[in-house]
């Protein structure tokens, strides 16, 4: 009986061994799953040209979508961006994600303190997760088409601009458009009722999904996406969106030499914090190359560029002296403080909220 132990013991110790060179001849492919819009166009060449790894890149436009793939399972994907709170956080608990092995991110000492404090309510110890752009979430508009439509004088700096039923009947000819998650809309919805916006009091919800569901009749469409084209090409005159989309939509609309002035806010009430992370799922086939990959975005040079085409912040703080001077005083990207210390993360919430909450989305979303 010892003896058969003995040969299982030795049979197990060779197969772990004969796994190690297996790990480390991982095949030469990385299945990327991120945002769109939120890449530079030559980061993932750069990538494959110096490590010989080919990048299968996918994209989508919420977080809901990303978290329905990592909880079905299998996904394919190596390197997954999930927003700190409350996705990241969520997953983080549910095990969806392998620990960061850091000695294979010799780039992790180049990242804000700061930011990884903030991160780490979401990631304790920031195990799993590290950070890749920051913003807020806030208003985008035409500053011409808006102006002429309001009272004079009407100050555009207020979540009034997307809930006040007033406010709204005067710009619904001219297309508004909220996103399509109660995870933004719902939380400046209770900035602007002046409620907390991070509460998870159900009577609070059921305020927030009042007003969303008053200014309903008044949208265009719910889309998370879709406002970055048609606010640069004047299809619609206002959207609630992530800043650095709108960002591209008022460079959109430059480069394109139309006519189209976009303004962008943070609303005084306050707004959600963004911190968009890169993590690696469990399952992930690839976990070496995820390693590498995450490890060269982070490379100042690399997340600078980034930084230069999408208009978000980055955390890395070698990488300020490459961000372009005009970006990096522009204060919806680099909010001062005074903004900064009004923006809030949303909290992980319970499932009966979680629950409670997808209820009330729906019904704001079909009117029903
Ligand atoms: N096009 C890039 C979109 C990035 C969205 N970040 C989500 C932040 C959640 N508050």
């Amino acid at each position: 009986m010892r003896f058969r132990i003995a040969i299982c013991l030795i049979a197990l110790g060779l197969s772990i061994w004969s796994a190690a060179p297996a790990r480390a001849a991982e095949e030469k492919v990385l299945n990327v799953y991120n945002w769109s819009d939120y890449i530079a166009p030559d980061t993932l060449q750069k990538f494959t040209a110096e490590t010989g790894i080919k990048v299968n890149y996918d994209v989508y436009d919420s977080n809901e979508v990303l978290a329905a793939k990592l909880q079905a399972g299998d996904s394919g994907y190596d390197v997954v961006f999930p927003s700190a709170s409350p996705f990241l956080a969520q997953q983080v608990k549910a095990g969806l994600y392998r620990e960061i092995d850091r000695s294979q991110i010799p780039n992790w000492s180049g990242l804000d303190p700061a930011v990884l404090k903030i991160l780490a309510v979401a990631d304790p110890s920031n195990a799993h997760a590290v950070p890749y752009m920051i913003s807020a979430t806030g208003i985008g508009f035409n500053i011409d088409k808006v102006k002429a439509l309001l009272p004079p004088g009407t100050k555009l700096d207020s979540w009034s601009l997307l809930f006040d039923p007033a406010i709204l009947a005067k710009l619904k000819g001219c297309g508004v458009t909220f996103l399509d998650t109660p995870t933004e809309v719902f939380p400046a919805a209770l900035a602007y009722l002046g409620k907390d916006p991070t509460s998870q009091s159900l009577d609070d919800l059921a305020a927030a999904a009042a007003v969303a569901s008053k200014a309903r009749p008044y949208l265009k469409y719910i889309h998370s996406s879709k406002y970055i084209n048609d606010l640069a090409n004047g299809d619609i005159c206002l959207a609630h969106g992530f800043v650095g989309d709108l960002v591209q939509a008022r460079n959109r609309a430059k480069e394109a030499g139309k006519d189209v002035h976009i303004g962008i806010i943070i609303p005084r009430e306050g707004a959600v914090l963004g911190i968009d992370s890169m993590a690696i799922p469990i399952d992930a086939p690839h976990p070496n190359n995820a390693l590498k990959f995450i490890n060269f975005i982070i490379r100042p040079e690399i997340v600078s560029a980034i930084t230069n085409t999408v208009g978000y912040a980055n955390a890395v703080i070698p990488a300020r002296a490459l961000v372009k001077p005009d970006i990096l005083t522009d204060p919806v990207i680099y909010p001062p403080e005074a903004v900064r210390a009004k923006e809030f993360l949303v909290p992980p919430a319970s499932p009966q909220y979680e629950r409670a909450r997808t209820r009330a989305w729906i019904k704001v979303k079909t009117g029903l």
